[in-house]
């Protein structure tokens, strides 16, 4: 029996990842309250007590949950996505010892959850191997732990306002790992704009639009994942070695069925997003070396309209002077979070209008030149006609943020996503018809309809 026991015992033990010192935190968001069909974007600061971040420096091995509740019970059940649609999360611990490269979103962003993550459950984005080996540095210059922020979007379908608390379940520890880093590769000039752009649509079916940049790998090393972020009519976003020659990486936008709730969930506040877009792992890494140019395309249906639309890769990598340039393609890489469940229709029709929740009142005015106010809860004119050509103007004068996004219409136009609180956005129209204007952070309370015609 002895020797049997200790075979099983040793068994274990190889089998056992070797996480040393591996713990999983659960942690809390301070409470944050949310009006009903309100898309605001919230900032808090999650302090590094052991409650809210991790107390102690150290390394984040990976994360399990990222999940929206209003209990601090421990197994209290993320509320339901068809009454608390959770837009992103997103996650900042600034100021890190070697936060590595970064990418559009800087060296402080550690990780995040988008609607493609309808569950908030990460656990096969960061195998039991993986973490025994690389973690994210969760160190500052002083030795300390950094403050976390986390940025949420989230749309409550409640008819109230709602309190809720972010629960993350992180795997983190304080022995020794490599450094992994957390990249976000997409096209920066997106930035200002939350990294979103718009898919004017009015192509014929089938026809695409798409959005590409490029990326110089800064060291020497491996990419042992990611995962693209993609919607607005997503279709696929490819992540190729432009130096090699070589696709690495192609992710699918996967939808959900008729039943699923982004399509059943009303009022349908904005275009149902993909319920998965690929993620991919590898443990041998897909070898980059330095100067390496990748390009990146996200693929979108240009057949109807689409905005605040995004395409960006969050790539994890990770230091290897060993590579060779353009080294053979690992063999386990694999896409982890195929759905059970989606739409398998090809090629996937979006045909799901967004509504403009409010009916513009008052009389049809005609566009006389002069700026357009948008201020707080209302559009100056809400009803309007012009002609194609006019360059139309918009003033933000309120004190909360506002957008003018076309819900629908003939062609797909966006200030920011984020909205304004002033400055102007400007927009030409070149194809007449009936435009239907909302707000994207209040699109129950605010509308404006622009009739255009030709000259
Ligand atoms: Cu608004």
């Amino acid at each position: 029996m002895r020797p049997l026991l200790a075979a099983l015992l040793g068994l274990l033990l190889c089998a056992a990842p070797a996480s040393a010192g591996e713990q999983l935190l659960t942690l809390y968001s301070p409470p944050i309250d949310s009006l009903p069909y309100v898309h605001r974007t919230e900032t808090v600061e999650l302090k590094p007590d052991g409650k809210a971040a991790p107390a102690q420096p150290g390394s984040i091995l990976g994360f399990q949950e990222m999940a929206l509740v209003d209990s601090k019970r421990p197994d209290a059940k993320p509320l339901p996505v068809d009454k608390m649609m959770v837009h992103h999360f997103l996650y900042y611990a600034g100021g890190r010892v070697d936060p590595g490269p970064g990418g559009c979103l800087g060296g402080g962003f550690i990780a995040g959850r988008g609607e493609e993550h309808p569950n908030g459950r990460f656990d096969a984005a960061w195998p039991p191997e993986q973490r025994a080996r690389y973690g994210i540095q969760n160190v500052m210059h002083d030795g300390s732990a950094p403050r976390w922020t986390l940025q949420t979007m989230v749309m409550n379908h409640y008819q109230r306002s709602k309190r809720f608390f972010v629960r993350t379940k992180v795997w983190y520890t304080t022995e020794p790992r490599e450094p992994l880093y957390p990249i976000t590769v997409g096209n920066c000039a997106h930035l200002m704009n939350g990294m979103a752009y718009d898919v004017p649509g009015g192509g014929a079916p089938g026809s695409t639009f798409s959005d590409r940049s490029t990326w110089t790998v800064p060291f020497n090393g491996r990419i042992l994942g990611g995962g693209s972020h993609h919607h607005g009519g997503a279709l696929n976003q490819t992540l190729r070695s432009v130096t090699c020659g070589r696709t690495l990486l192609d992710a699918k936008a996967y939808y959900g069925a008729d039943d699923h709730p982004y399509n059943t969930i009303r009022p349908i506040l904005h275009e149902p997003g993909p319920i998965a877009n690929g993620t991919f792992r590898t443990l041998q890494g897909i070898p980059v070396t330095a100067g390496e140019t990748l390009e990146r395309e996200a693929v979108h249906s240009n057949a109807q309209l689409h905005v605040a639309a995004m395409g960006f890769w969050a790539l994890h990598l990770v230091r290897d002077d060993t590579v060779t340039p353009c080294g053979p393609m690992p063999t386990d890489l694999r896409e982890v979070t195929v759905p059970p469940v989606y739409d398998t229709a090809a090629p996937y029709v979006f045909d799901r209008l967004v509504p403009q929740l409010l009916a513009p009142r008052g009389r049809w005015r005609a566009f006389d030149g002069r700026r357009l106010e948008v201020g707080d809860q209302f559009f100056a004119k809400p009803r309007l006609t012009a002609r194609v050509g006019q360059k139309l103007t918009w003033e933000f004068t309120g004190y909360e943020p506002h957008s003018v996004t076309v819900a629908n219409g003939p062609r797909g136009f966006s200030s920011s996503y984020l909205g304004n609180t002033r400055g102007r956005y400007s927009f030409t129209p070149t194809v007449p018809g009936t435009y239907k204007l909302t707000c994207l952070i209040h699109p129950t309370t605010m509308s404006q309809t622009v009739k255009v015609k030709r000259t």
